[in-house]
């Protein structure tokens, strides 16, 4: 069972990922990718969604274009988990 992480918690996690940040209002993590192109943005949407699937943790997300909106928090545990963190570091990779 996934377990609802501590404020102290979200801090540690955050200050390991260089580009997101806390959503307002909200216990959630979010960052904006840009890319070269829309076929660059969605190859890192396929590649995502494949880890998603597999690891059943699913972004929030909006594209345009070259741009990739996401949004992490665990529904079932009403805010952030380290599922949130993993698939964050994952995205991260992918990206870079
Ligand atoms: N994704 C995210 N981001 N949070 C969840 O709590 C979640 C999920 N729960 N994907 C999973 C699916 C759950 O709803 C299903 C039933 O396993």
């Amino acid at each position: 069972m996934v377990e609802r992480l501590s404020d102290s918690q979200v801090e540690q996690g955050l200050a390991r990922l260089a580009d997101w940040q806390m959503v307002e209002g909200r216990s959630a993590i979010c960052r904006q990718y840009r890319f070269e192109n829309f076929n660059q943005a969605f190859g890192f949407m396929t590649r995502s969604a494949l880890i998603a699937e597999k690891t059943n943790h699913h972004p929030e997300w909006f594209n345009v274009y070259n741009r990739v909106d996401v949004t992490l928090s665990t529904h079932d545990v009403g805010g952030l988990s380290e599922l949130d963190f993993k698939l964050a570091e994952a995205m991260d990779k992918i990206a870079s």
